[in-house]
């Protein structure tokens, strides 16, 4: 080991610091296991290690030395000590590796998997089926002027069915003066801006998010989904329509689900109906899919599209018929996975949406 005094008793400088911590580091490096590098250390930082007893021995040098010195072997200290833990570590892995183990017991890293929410869920569910069908899905502006959402759909201002859509308005004004808007009660003003934009024929579906000002309760929400759906062409009639909708009830419910037409109002179609899903209890198990008292839950409102709506758009209504619907998916959602409340789907509790 090289001596930090000289053999002839030499009092220490910087310089034979700098030595000494060269030599330590240079021996360290030859250091192939563990028991060396303790001794190692032993030798120059333990009780009476090399440098131990350098730093002890300062007091008695002459002042100035004693400082040079004194700055000089801290520092050795710490470059020893990073390098002592440094080439342990690396000791620790060459030791790991060669013995070819690996430590299986190490618990893994968590991974924390997102998922879809279920209004997602089934609305992609329910696109899929209508796609099948030949329609494609476009989508639209959630605040909405009121000329769509109202006038373009036969709801003039004044209107008795405009009380059909309690509505949330917006006050927005721009260079042209005021124009009334509001958050979209329906996904019903697409109807008139895929018209507008195209020929006929058309098959279209429009998923997207609407508003109402409304007290909520187990099948009523004031934010929720619906999914518009549009057919325009020549020759289109009644019987397209329950076709079509028959084979989107059998691809989200399968066969055994019942179906309801009855008659409804909506001034942009004519007739109008409006579909619900059986939810009969089990003869077996006495459970209703959705657990509340009624035979038949409401999914859609539908009908053939008002000559006066396909006017307004500057299709001629002599030659082009069509239908129109627009559904709730997340009433469809409860009445295929039993949810009993619609307030489930946006109260965000984890415990609800982990199921899906
Ligand atoms: C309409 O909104 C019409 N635009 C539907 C339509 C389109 C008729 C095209 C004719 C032709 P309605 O208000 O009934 O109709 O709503 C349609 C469906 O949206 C309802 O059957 C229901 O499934 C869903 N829905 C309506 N209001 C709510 C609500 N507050 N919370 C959850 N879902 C709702």
């Amino acid at each position: 080991m090289f001596a930090v005094s000289a053999p002839d008793n030499q009092s220490p400088t910087p310089e034979s610091v700098d030595a000494m911590t060269q030599a330590a580091l240079g021996e360290l490096d030859a250091v192939s296991d563990a028991p060396a590098a303790e001794d190692w250390r032993v030798s120059y930082l333990g009780r009476r290690g090399q440098l131990t007893m350098l730093l002890r021995g300062l007091s008695g040098l002459d002042p100035d030395l004693r400082r040079a010195v004194g700055a000089r072997a801290n520092q050795a200290k710490s470059t020893l000590e990073e390098a002592l833990a440094r080439r342990t570590r690396e000791l620790a892995q060459a030791a790991l590796e060669a013995s070819g183990r690996l430590d299986v017991t190490l618990p893994g890293r968590p991974v924390i998997a997102g998922r879809l929410h279920p209004t997602t869920q089934i609305v992609r569910e329910i696109c899929s089926a209508f796609m099948a069908m030949g329609f494609s899905v476009v989508e639209g502006p959630e605040v909405e002027l009121d000329h769509y959402n109202f006038e373009m759909l036969n709801i003039p201002a004044g209107h008795p069915a405009r009380d059909m859509w309690n509505s949330l308005w917006i006050d927005y004004r721009n260079e042209q003066g005021q124009q009334p808007m509001l958050l979209r009660t329906h996904t019903s003003p697409m109807q008139a801006r895929v018209m507008e934009a195209q020929e006929p024929p058309v098959r279209v579906i429009v998923p997207g998010k609407c508003y109402r000002y409304e007290a909520t309760d187990a099948t009523h929400e004031w934010h929720f989904y619906q999914i518009e759906g549009l057919a325009v062409a020549e020759g289109i009639t009644f019987a397209d329509l329950k076709g079509t909708l028959y084979e989107f009830a059998r691809r989200v419910f399968g066969d055994d689900r019942q179906i309801r037409f009855r008659c409804d109002y909506f001034p942009f179609v004519e007739p109008g109906v409006d579909m619900s899903i059986s939810n009969f209890r089990d003869p077996t198990t006495g459970q209703r899919p959705i657990n509340r008292d009624e035979d038949w839950i409401e999914i859609m409102g539908a009908g053939m599209v008002h000559p006066k709506v396909l006017a307004g758009v500057g299709y001629d209504p002599q030659r082009y018929t069509g239908f129109a619907f627009g559904m709730g998916p997340e009433r469809i959602g409860m009445l295929k996975y039993g949810i009993d409340d619609i307030r489930h789907f946006y109260s965000n509790d984890v415990r609800f949406l982990r199921q899906f």
